[in-house]
């Protein structure tokens, strides 16, 4: 799982990589004079505060268990469960914070939420309270 969400990472800045490329390609054609200062300032706000595409992470149920058990992932992120067990489960949040999740009991099927708000979200499957989860909503 390390490796994974590195690899993802990196896809991002190279991607990241690109777009500023193509900004700065488009920029140095049309208005050369201003392109020293006004490009660079634009590609560092891309780069710390730009506009993101929202991501939807998915979480498997399965085997008895929410895999991973801990997610974390941006706002406007959108979570999907996956449920592929031999038993049915649901998705119910614990707690205030986590009061909006609260998915139907499914057997196989997905159920998504997004989060729009930072913050730590616990959750369980109400037919098997032993099953738990966490989303951190940065
Ligand atoms: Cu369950």
């Amino acid at each position: 799982m390390p490796i994974r969400h590195y690899s993802s990472v990196r896809v991002l800045f190279l991607v990241s990589v690109v777009a500023g490329a193509l900004a700065l390609g488009g920029c140095g054609s049309d208005s050369s004079k201003t392109a020293g200062t006004s490009t660079a300032a634009s590609s560092t706000a891309a780069a710390t505060s730009g506009p993101r595409t929202p991501a939807t992470m998915t979480v498997d149920v399965v085997d008895m268990k929410f895999s991973p058990a801990a997610l974390t992932v941006k706002t406007g992120d959108t979570v999907t469960w996956k449920f592929e067990d031999k038993a049915p489960h649901a998705v119910q949040g614990i707690g205030d914070v986590a009061m909006g999740i609260n998915s139907p009991i499914i057997h196989k099927g997905e159920w998504s939420y997004t989060f729009t708000v930072p913050g730590t979200y616990r959750y369980l499957c109400p037919l098997h309270p032993d099953m738990k989860g966490t989303i951190t909503v940065e």
